[in-house]
């Protein structure tokens, strides 16, 4: 029996046509987003970026948990703490954590341990996942949390195309370890950061690596007739 109160959904079918010209669209403008890792330090309206921010918390979560929380660092002190701390941080990854395989893949991005882009960029979004919420009619005084790594990586997902779609670039940045995160940012027990992402204009004259995506056939495989009918 279901006692949450339910409402009439709405959708808008939409003729094949209509589908195809959608599909088509929001392939080649998903397919124009790139990383980004030299921002322009011009500032964006930061209602966009609410708004964006919005749109990823209309993620779907396990039993609409809603196990996330962003913070959106525009501070240039807090910028620069972030910045020395990751750094600090990818030091030792660069420097002995990640092995030879690892340094190799990552050696047509010509990343390192240097992270201009944590200062240069106009801002900064921490995602954060919460494994748990303070609940004080629990008797564990918690709520319990589920699926959320899956829920805040599809929140995170709809985060960067929604800004992808306004026109801003973003950079998926995971230091490792991000414990500082959360304490740079003084955030409760409950919180962990799940991502670091960068946000801006791209530098005048950005360039990007020549990368290519997965063919059709390596992407999916179809178990059934190849149309819908
Ligand atoms: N976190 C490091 C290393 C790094 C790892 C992967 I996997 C990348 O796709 C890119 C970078 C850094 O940000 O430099």
């Amino acid at each position: 029996m279901q006692d949450q109160k339910h409402i009439p959904l709405r959708f808008d079918r939409l003729s094949e046509q209509n589908m195809r010209q959608a599909a088509d669209e929001v392939f080649n403008r998903f397919n124009a987003r790139r990383t980004v890792r030299h921002f322009s330090t011009d500032a964006l309206p930061l209602d966009v970026v609410r708004k964006c921010i919005e749109a990823a918390g209309t993620a779907p979560s396990g039993a609409h948990k809603q196990p996330w929380h962003f913070c959106l660092v525009t501070d240039p002190a807090i910028k620069k703490q972030i910045r020395e701390a990751a750094e600090n941080e990818e030091y030792e990854n660069y420097h002995g954590r990640m092995n030879d395989a690892w340094l190799d893949d990552l050696r047509p991005f010509g990343t390192d341990h240097i992270k201009p882009h944590l200062e240069e960029a106009p801002a900064l979004i921490v995602v954060f996942r919460q494994s748990w919420t303070p609940d004080e009619e629990a008797a564990s005084g918690k709520s319990q949390h589920y699926y959320v790594q899956e829920s805040v990586g599809i929140a995170s997902g709809m985060l960067l195309a929604a800004l992808h779609e306004c026109g801003i670039a973003t950079l998926t940045h995971t230091p490792s370890p991000m414990g500082f995160l959360a304490e740079i940012l003084d955030r409760p027990p409950h919180e962990k950061a799940y991502l670091l992402i960068p946000i801006g204009y791209p530098a005048e004259g950005c360039q990007v690596p020549d990368i290519q995506r997965k063919s059709w056939e390596e992407l999916a495989t179809v178990y059934g007739p190849k149309t819908t009918r």
